[in-house]
């Protein structure tokens, strides 16, 4: 049996607050939100961190990076929005099921 959050969620085995699903994706409210809209898009298939994508997942990464602005304006994020990907411990991700976050819906602090 999986540990892994995210694949209880996508499993249906945990709750959470879904907005979007398809055949690559499921796409669900942060429990802690760092903005007023904070969405995590997540793949079905468990893969750690960005380390382990391999050409197998190309199809998979496009698909995700162009559901983004989709998500974004059905949120109605028309100002704009950030996405960030962590990557291991040091670079602050906490659950190892590769995922994208989307923020937006307020002026977010600039980055340097
Ligand atoms: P990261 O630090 O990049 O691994 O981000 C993990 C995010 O996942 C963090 O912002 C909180 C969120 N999160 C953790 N557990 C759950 C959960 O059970 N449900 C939901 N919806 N989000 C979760």
């Amino acid at each position: 049996m999986t540990e892994c959050i995210f694949c209880k969620i996508v499993a249906g085995e945990l709750p959470a607050d879904v907005i979007h699903q398809d055949e690559k994706t499921i796409v669900f409210k942060d429990i802690h939100p760092k903005a007023p809209v904070h969405l995590l898009v997540v793949p079905r298939e468990h893969i750690p961190s960005l380390r382990e994508l391999t050409p197998q997942h190309d199809d998979l990464i496009a698909h995700m990076m162009r559901l983004l602005p989709r998500l974004a304006e059905a949120q109605g994020l028309d100002d704009g929005f950030r996405t960030v990907i962590n990557t291991g411990r040091g670079g602050g991700q906490e659950v190892f099921h590769l995922h994208i976050h989307l923020l937006g819906g307020s002026r977010l602090p600039g980055m340097a």
